[in-house]
């Protein structure tokens, strides 16, 4: 455990200018189609945009040049297709990942649309676990360099259009002051058809999704271990939920909201590991019952009581760490887990 903590740190102070990566391709029901073909190119290789009242952060750094939008392939998909990124070459820092569309007005091709309308998030992907090694985030599994690609299936009632689909992914290593956190992102150009009566919402405009100054974007992901973590920037659309696992191109979808992390928080802070007992399977029961009991809803997926456990195992890193609710949250996040390492 203290090994892998001081090498994360050392990790932190590596030099990151080799690591910037880019949302380079777009992948439409698991064709995967050319670097900036349906993705708008970046002038700026791959560095990160770190002004979050920037343009840029529509669709990075040359993203809104004419000869970028007019040369860039719209390709058309329906709802519920799915759809996803390529990137170049890795996620390889911490933090979350989302993804966020517009839809350009009537009679406005998506080659020609600059973003300034309304955007909606329609997926964020954060944490696998929290736990005593800090933040384990989905899109960095331990010991990889990150993925290389992840996929979501669009709303199913997502309304017919020409869109700007913006894979966003904030990178946090450098994020313990504000205006530290490095924003990475690529818009395809989709064109929607279909009937699809949604209605998105919450929307907001790019720039002004994010101040800069929110919890999720200032932090110390090193010290002291967080042990909770909330991604910026409004609810995801049509459900508001957050995703703990990455969905990987030529994986089956396994859902936009994979996990539930309110169980997660309601369960540390009820207590569930210090009432828990000396055996792994009173621990677990105990973190089951607290997980329950904290939602008036009946909670009776396996999804909450996993995501249930990571919070658990920090609290009792703080506290007394018994083997027992080590043993339980490592059997229950044990999925997660094995997912994971398959990948990349
Ligand atoms: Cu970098």
């Amino acid at each position: 455990m203290r090994s892998t903590t001081s090498l994360m740190a050392v990790a932190a102070m590596l030099p990151f200018a080799f690591a910037h990566y880019n949302f380079e391709a777009l992948i439409v029901n698991g064709e995967v189609t050319d670097a900036y073909e349906y993705v708008r190119q970046t002038n700026n290789s791959n560095s990160p945009v770190t002004d979050v009242t920037s343009t840029d952060m529509i669709c990075n750094s040359g993203g809104l040049l004419s000869a970028t939008m007019a040369k860039t392939k719209t390709y058309t998909v329906a709802p519920g297709d799915n759809v996803g990124f390529i990137v170049d070459a890795s996620l390889s820092h911490p933090g979350p990942l989302s993804v966020w569309m517009s839809k350009a007005p009537d009679g406005t091709a998506a080659n020609a649309y600059d973003g300034s309308g309304d955007w909606f998030k329609v997926y964020e992907l954060t944490y696998s676990t929290i736990n005593s090694e800090g933040i384990q985030w989905a899109t960095y599994p331990s010991g990889t360099s990150g993925l290389s690609n992840f996929t979501i299936d669009l709303p199913s009632t997502l309304p017919a259009g020409d869109y700007l689909m913006r894979a966003e992914h904030v990178a946090l290593h450098a994020a313990s002051e504000v205006g530290g956190a490095q924003y990475y992102m690529g818009c395809a150009q989709l064109s929607v058809t279909g009937s699809g009566a949604g209605v998105p919402s919450p929307t907001t405009k790019i720039p002004g999704l994010y101040t800069g100054e929110e919890d999720g974007l200032v932090i110390n992901i090193y010290y002291p271990i967080p042990t909770s973590y909330t991604a910026p920037g409004i609810a995801t659309w049509p459900t508001d939920c957050v995703s703990h696992e990455a969905n990987l191109e030529g994986q089956t979808f396994q859902g936009m909201c994979v996990g539930d992390d309110t169980a997660s928080s309601d369960a540390a802070s009820s207590g569930a590991v210090s009432s828990a007992a000396p055996t792994s399977t009173a621990a677990a029961s105990a973190a089951t019952s607290a997980a329950t009991s904290a939602a008036p809803v009946a909670v009776t997926s396996a999804a909450a009581v996993v995501s249930a456990a990571p919070s658990s195992v920090v609290t009792s890193a703080e506290t007394t760490a018994t083997s027992a609710a080590a043993a339980a949250t490592s059997s229950a996040a044990s999925k997660c887990k094995k997912r994971k390492r398959s990948v990349v």
